[in-house]
């Protein structure tokens, strides 16, 4: 079964892990991860890409379950140092196994492989189970425009100010001059279905829809398009998606965020939308987008509770 998963950080990776699971028991081959990279910056030096450092960890089994992003058990001394120098951002922590990732990254890049390549490279050090690509090769990271026209990172939007800085855009610039990285539109278009991960509508799959070409490649593709909803009774699980979605004039429903990403139908991407229990009453209104409503527990508990969700999305599908 062809699978592809468009992807950000936390929720795109416990939501991944469910999909390598659910296709381990079907036997049905590894799932195609297309990430957001909006998330990336510069920072000391190196290139960071926090959402595709997440997904390689969970998948790798080493990432910092607590924190939701980083490596497990990891340290501090070279931070210490940075810190110590006035290098990088106070606010942000750089940990020592993450600095071996962002060394060998910057380091390839620098010799001149595409950030595709870098991550095939990564994918070698551990049987991940799936196929990672980022969403485009091009550097498109996520600014945030305050109300008063000044704009920040969105890493220090988020990791400095906890996203209190009230927004009122984001913006990826350049990113109309980007494409999709190779073998993204082509794993899209050959789908048997894709799986919108219930990651954070504007800043993680906003961005990978933003890539010229891959809408076009979601509108054509003969495959199935679903998605999860994120929020959960009217609230988001974890982060700051409330205040992205406020910023775009969208609601913090499951309902809004269904019709934000709009049905295949009028010129949206939607086949089917996967509800929670909690949210049952909406599924006429999102049967009204002309979405085929699913009502499933939505908690990513843990894998075999997030392989139940991706096969409700699958059955639906079919
Ligand atoms: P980030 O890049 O680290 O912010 O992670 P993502 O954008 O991939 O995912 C963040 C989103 O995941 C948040 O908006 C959460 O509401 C959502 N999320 C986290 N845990 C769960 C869960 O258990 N179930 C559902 N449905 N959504 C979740
Ligand atoms: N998130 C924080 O809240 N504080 C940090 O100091 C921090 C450091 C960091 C370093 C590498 C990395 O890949 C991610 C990091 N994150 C940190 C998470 C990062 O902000 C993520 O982009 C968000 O969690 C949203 O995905
Ligand atoms: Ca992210």
């Amino acid at each position: 079964l062809r699978v592809v998963v468009l992807a950000g950080g936390v929720g795109g990776s416990k939501f991944t892990l469910g999909v390598r699971e659910a296709l381990r028991r079907r036997d049905a081959g590894e799932p195609t991860v297309v990430i957001n990279t909006g998330d990336d910056l510069w920072l000391s030096g190196v290139r960071l890409q926090p959402d595709v450092d997440s997904v390689v960890y969970a998948l790798a089994g080493v990432n910092d379950t607590q924190r939701g992003w980083g490596r497990t058990g990891d340290t501090e001394r070279v931070n210490h140092q940075l810190q110590a120098w006035g290098a990088g951002w106070p606010w942000f922590t750089l940990g020592d196994l993450d600095l071996g990732t962002h060394l060998a990254r910057t380091g390839w890049l620098r010799d001149g492989l595409a950030p595709t390549d870098v991550l095939a490279r990564m994918s070698q050090r551990w049987p991940l189970g799936a196929r990672l690509l980022p969403m485009t090769d091009s550097e498109v990271d996520t600014w945030v425009v305050l109300e008063d026209g000044s704009r920040l990172h969105f890493q220090e939007w988020w990791t400095r100010h906890r996203a209190t800085l009230v927004p009122v855009a984001f913006e990826n610039p350049g990113i109309s001059a980007a494409r999709p990285a190779p073998g993204v539109a082509e794993a899209i278009e050959t789908a048997d279905i894709v799986l919108i991960a219930p990651s954070n509508p504007v800043v993680s799959i906003g961005p990978i829809l933003a890539v010229p070409g891959v809408r076009d490649a979601l509108r054509s593709t003969s495959a199935s398009v679903v998605g999860v909803s994120p929020i959960i009774g009217g609230r988001v699980v974890r982060g700051m998606a409330d205040v992205c979605l406020t910023a775009i004039g969208v609601e913090t429903t499951s309902t809004g965020v269904a019709a934000h990403y709009g049905a295949r139908m009028s010129d949206g991407l939607l086949d089917a939308w996967l509800l929670a229990e909690e949210d049952a009453a909406s599924a006429a209104i999102v049967e009204g987008l002309g979405i085929h409503p699913v009502v499933a527990p939505l908690w990513m508990t843990d894998v075999d509770a997030t392989a139940a969700i991706v096969e409700a999305a699958l059955d639906a599908g079919a």
